[in-house]
């Protein structure tokens, strides 16, 4: 089997990178030090990276990667860099002022504006090619759809890209709302992108292989060519498709065995007639994963639904859902629950950096944080608006980049007379209360909704986001399970008030709500899972009805 190499600062998930490369079968050996004699001899390179601009360039020092690097790159042998790889060929990031990359690219690079869109950038969008979209550059092509997580970017005007092109870069751009970055470069022998193959389904791992297999350019497909301009589909404001996940709630049942399951306002028992109080048992989490991968989820999302419990940290169940879905799901993974700061049934702490790092190292490219979400953004407001450094959204952040923290929110509806009453932020509702209250606020719950905070919604989200939080899972009890669409209020009013993307999730019963909870809402993704789990739609069904209605959706042909 052919060897490819892969530079590895241990700065993040490159067990889905290496996944990919052996899923088009070739060998992955990781190269961590520039004293490794394999770098004079080696024939190809990869150079991904993730997180902070400046942690990367200073793991790259310190394992005394730069002069190997340039060097090797003077050679004439391929190099491939991916995401803050591509980064670091640039001069400099705002990012981490006073840090310099590898100076192989003129300029700097800069903050997405967030002032009239979500930063970080999560999600699919589109590339155009500065050759004039007749080739595919190293196999991306206008028509299919690549995943970015960034909030820094080579942003350039029209003059600094022909200024780029005349010193010989070929170029593939994105255009991000209101702002047009570098989505890929290429001369000679290098070779980058700002979007994550590894991450973009088909359509990446075609880079991926066009890359291995030395094809710079080939013929656009035409068949997607067609397949894109014949239906009336909308252009999105940012660029990006409207993002679908599906969402496994796993968790151990009576017999001990690892199920999907699901629960009716987050309870998971059946409660037949005739007894059966079992834990309802959905499926197999590997296998599900899959299955929604080939039926076209942009994301794949597995909640441990009883981390609550104590387990020695080796004995995580959902480490191995992790590992064997990292081999066969080339969407981002984000797992939840039990991310926080844990002791072993034996006394042995550990903290919650350590426990979100075995899942980045399984497989998973983002931790979704629950209770002790609550917990930090209480300490936050207690602390004056000040965050304590030490919880896990501070420090799983500053290690891994916002893009990898997200905050999910179970929130419960209440419903009040006069909003001047309330310390949370209300809203007047279409759906009045009871007793006839025309106003509404959320509280959140922790521990799976057990314990309801004497905390908004709103106001988790607002601590979370300064905290170092990159998106937000927006859950809602009342909605959970119920097929009867997503609550719009609660969404509106979570987005309105935060930058970061929110996930919608909870009510989804049937591909409308789904064209619903994008028309009626700004959210950023929308995510689904009993009516997935119960058979009763695909993910592609849904991209379908989405599609007849002129919204716009991945599709990953090739
Ligand atoms: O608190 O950090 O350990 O994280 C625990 C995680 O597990 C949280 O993300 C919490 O939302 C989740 N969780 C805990 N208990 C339950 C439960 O159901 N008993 N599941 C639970 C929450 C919510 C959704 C669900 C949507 C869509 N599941 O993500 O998938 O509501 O469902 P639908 O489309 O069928 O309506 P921590």
């Amino acid at each position: 089997m052919p060897v490819v190499h892969v530079i590895d600062v241990k700065s993040g998930n490159l067990q889905s990178l290496a996944n990919a490369i052996i899923s088009l079968g070739f060998e992955v050996k990781f190269i961590t030090h520039g004293s490794d004699p394999i770098l004079e001899t080696c024939e190809r390179l990869i150079l991904p990276g993730v997180g902070n601009f400046g942690h990367f360039v200073k793991e790259l020092h310190s394992r005394n990667f730069v002069e190997p690097l340039k060097k090797f790159i003077q050679s004439g042998r391929p190099i491939m860099g991916i995401c803050v790889g591509l980064q670091t060929l640039f001069e400099s990031s705002e990012e981490s002022e006073g840090t310099v990359g590898l100076s192989i690219i003129p300029g700097k690079l800069s903050k997405f504006n967030p002032s009239k869109k979500s930063v970080p950038q999560i999600g699919w969008n589109s590339v155009t090619l500065t050759n004039g979209n007749d080739e595919e550059l190293y196999g991306i092509s206008p028509f299919s759809k690549y995943y970015f997580v960034h909030s820094y970017a080579a942003i350039r005007s029209n003059d600094e890209i022909n200024k780029l092109k005349e010193i010989g870069w070929n170029l593939a751009l994105c255009t991000y709302l209101d702002e047009t970055f570098i989505a890929a470069v290429s001369k000679d022998n290098i070779f980058a992108t700002q979007f994550h193959p590894e991450k973009s389904g088909k359509a990446g791992l075609k880079v991926i292989k066009s890359f291995l297999n030395d094809i710079k350019s080939s013929p656009i497909n035409n068949e997607l060519k067609l397949n894109s301009i014949k239906n009336n589909i909308e252009k999105t404001e940012t660029g990006l498709t409207r993002r679908i996940v599906a969402c496994l709630d796993v968790r151990t049942n009576d017999l001990g065995d690892l199920v999907v399951t699901k629960g009716d306002q987050y309870d998971v028992r059946e409660k037949d007639d005739d007894g059966n109080n079992n834990v309802r048992n959905l499926g197999k989490p590997v296998e599900m994963a899959e299955k929604y991968y080939l039926q076209g989820a942009d994301e794949v999302t597995f909640l441990n639904i009883t981390s609550f419990r104590n387990s020695p940290i080796k004995d995580l169940p959902m480490l191995e859902v992790l590992r064997l879905s990292a081999k066969t799901c080339f969407v981002p993974l984000t797992v939840g629950g039990g991310i926080r700061d844990v002791t072993d049934p034996d006394g042995t702490k550990h903290s919650a950096l350590e426990v979100a790092s075995m899942y980045f190292n399984a497989g998973a490219d983002k931790v979704s944080i629950g209770s002790d979400a609550v917990r930090a953004a209480e300490d936050y407001y207690l602390n004056n608006n000040k965050g304590s450094g030490n919880s896990p959204i501070e420090t799983i952040s500053k290690s891994y980049g916002v893009q990898a923290v997200v905050i999910s929110i179970d929130p419960k509806r209440f419903y009040i007379e006069d909003p001047n009453k309330c310390k949370f932020k209300t809203i007047k509702t279409n759906f009045k209360g009871p007793s006839g209250e025309e106003y509404c606020y959320y509280k959140v719950t922790s521990q799976g909704g057990r314990m309801v905070h004497e905390l908004g919604a709103v106001e988790l989200a607002i601590a979370c986001e300064n905290l170092g939080a990159g998106e937000i899972l927006l859950n809602c009890i009342d909605k959970d399970g119920s097929n009867s669409g997503f609550d719009f209020e609660l969404i509106n009013m979570v987005k309105s008030n935060v930058s970061i993307p929110v996930i919608a999730s909870s009510g989804a019963g049937n591909p409308q709500h789904f064209v619903d909870v994008f028309q009626n809402t700004k959210t950023d993704a929308a995510l689904g899972a009993g009516m997935f789990h119960r058979g009763e739609y695909k993910v592609s069904d849904v991209k379908n009805f989405m599609t007849k209605n002129g919204l716009l959706v991945r599709v990953d042909n090739i």
